[in-house]
């Protein structure tokens, strides 16, 4: 985990028992000192700085800047923007919220596309969104139709990929929607995760979604975390950079950057903001 716990009754052991398991980089996240039936008890929650710094590099402030020709590619167009992820963990939802954003992608023009065709109900939600946020939708099918889809969204500036949720079951499913993701060839995937999953879990979705070749990661369900700090332990898992996190079912409002939201939870907010145990 990111964040460790300490327990005991005296502050200067707590900080030693923090530094022996942490190491001489320990750094205070947070300590609380209470009072209980005349008995003083200490918490201190602490991180590697290492661990912490690394997390920090990984949090982006910034929306992406969107060039008419990508970089590296050469191709002119849309960005294209695919989210991923295991089914339920908000990828609709989050394609609308990024579409609908104005502190996103502003007044940039926004087109959709949808490679989700197999759940029942999941073609109409789509299909919702975009006709109340009044934005081109695109249903690929197949990977034959993906040059006429694009050629229709070509004044757009950003374009959003939806993708049916990864189904643990069906290896055939996953191949086929993954096969039409790659014909589009998206410049930015982002691997959209709940919160709320088991952080330790975190490493082997990542792997199980290897063939999307994530860039970024997407943090949702915030909202349902019972402790705000446990975003921390997801993201550090994931290894790959995080742009926005979101945190209900408001679209767009429930979508914000993740850097102040994450080192905010953490009780980090500029500099380093945590206490080395001295
Ligand atoms: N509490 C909470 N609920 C959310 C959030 N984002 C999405 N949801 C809800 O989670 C449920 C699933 O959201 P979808 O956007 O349909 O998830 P999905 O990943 O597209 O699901 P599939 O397409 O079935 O894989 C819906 O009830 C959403 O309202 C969030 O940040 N917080
Ligand atoms: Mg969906």
């Amino acid at each position: 985990m990111l964040l460790e716990t300490f327990h005991g009754t005296d502050l200067r052991r707590v900080f030693d028992d923090a530094r022996r398991a942490l190491g001489d980089d320990v750094l205070i996240v947070r300590s609380a000192v209470s009072r209980d039936g005349g008995v003083t008890r200490v918490e201190v929650i602490a991180a590697r700085q290492q661990d912490l710094q690394s997390l920090r590099a990984r949090l982006e402030p910034t929306t992406p800047t969107l060039p008419r020709t990508q970089g590296g590619r050469g191709r002119s167009g849309p960005l294209l923007l695919a989210l991923v992820g295991p089914t339920g963990a908000g990828k609709t939802t989050v394609a609308a919220k990024l579409a609908l954003h104005r502190a996103v992608f502003g007044s940039r023009k926004v087109g959709l596309i949808t490679l989700d065709t197999y759940r029942v109900g999941a073609l109409e939600q789509m299909q919702q969104y975009a006709e109340v946020m009044n934005l081109p939708l695109e249903v690929v099918y197949d990977a034959r139709e993906v040059p006429a889809a694009m050629k229709r969204l070509e004044d757009r500036d950003v374009v959003i990929v939806d993708t049916p949720g990864r189904s643990p079951r069906s290896s055939d499913a996953n191949a086929q929607w993954q096969s039409l993701l790659r014909a589009i060839t998206p410049d930015e995937v982002h691997l959209v995760l709940p919160a709320t999953m088991r952080p330790d879990g975190v490493p082997a979705l990542v792997q199980a979604m290897a063939a999307c070749r994530p860039t970024h990661a997407l943090i949702t369900k915030v909202d349902e975390l019972h402790d705000e700090r446990a975003i921390a332990d997801v993201a550090a898992r994931v290894d790959l950079p995080i742009r926005w996190i979101a945190d209900g079912h408001a679209v767009p409002d429930d979508l914000h950057p993740s850097r102040n939201r994450i080192l905010g939870a953490l009780g980090i907010s500029t500099g380093t903001g945590a206490t080395r145990a001295a």
